[in-house]
């Protein structure tokens, strides 16, 4: 990493007193040509219809085979998700993967305990009849028969070399983007998963996964191949001029 400008200004100074704090990133930066071709306006349109195309095909899968996927695979989808944008460049966002069926047995103990109290309790009758139709209950097979499991953590904040904290903004969005990508990036690899928001069990899965206190737990994505029956609702998405509109 490059060494910020004030390297050779005097020590007993403090960045605050001088000119107030430092930047997290140095601040002669380097800025470089952007690597980018323009296509033509046919070629764009044929990418973009045919991207459309491909994610109109996602489906959340709640139903796993337990094949397995070979991890470099998953570490692809990771290194694609890694590339979204975040609030000034803090890179928010620590993803724990699980594929060992001994840690994925107990984070389903810890995930069915907690779903069946905020199925029966926490989440009240408007909450567990919306859900019915898409035939969701606190058993959560997926958790133990996906051959991987994707936690994201978001990192709420960050620590810098000197024991001071780095403030990551925006980092609920920040994550959500790059979530985004990364269940973009599952099914363009041929896999499935599942949006899964464990309620009320972050603290119990951070500690289990060995997770420091600025990582809170966001997502719990199981990812694989689907069961031979697995099936989905039959859904309907907004048509375009619900979603759009053009001033
Ligand atoms: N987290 C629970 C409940 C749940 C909530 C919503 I909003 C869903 O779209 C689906 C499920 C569960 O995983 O069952």
């Amino acid at each position: 990493m490059a060494e910020l400008p004030d390297e050779d200004a005097d020590p007993d100074a403090s960045d605050e007193a001088d000119d107030g704090p430092a930047p997290s990133l140095p601040v002669d930066l380097e800025h470089v040509a952007l690597d980018y071709e323009r296509r033509a306006v046919e070629d764009m349109a044929a990418r973009a219809r045919s991207f459309y195309e491909l994610m109109d095909r996602r489906r959340t899968v709640r139903a796993f085979s337990s094949d397995d996927v070979p991890f470099g695979i998953v570490e692809d989808i990771i290194r694609t998700a890694g590339t979204a944008p975040s609030g000034a460049h803090t890179e928010p966002w620590m993803y724990v993967v699980v594929s060992t069926p001994e840690l994925k047995q107990q984070i389903r103990d810890i995930v069915e305990q907690e779903e069946l109290i905020n199925y029966t309790q926490r989440m009240g009758a408007q909450w567990t009849t919306d859900l019915k139709p898409l035939r969701t209950n606190w058993e959560k097979e997926y958790l133990s028969d996906a051959p991987h499991l994707i936690m994201v953590f978001k990192q709420q904040y960050s620590l810098k070399a000197d024991g001071t904290r780095r403030n990551h903004y925006y980092n609920e969005l920040s994550v959500a983007i790059a979530s985004g990508i990364l269940i973009t990036a599952i099914h363009n690899a041929g896999l499935v998963t599942l949006t899964s928001t464990p309620l009320n069990c972050g603290p119990a899965l951070r500690a289990l996964l060995g997770r420091p206190a600025n990582e809170k737990l966001t997502l719990l994505l199981p990812v694989g191949y689907p069961a031979d029956d697995a099936q989905v609702p039959d859904l309907k998405r907004k048509p375009l001029e619900d979603i759009l509109v053009r001033l």
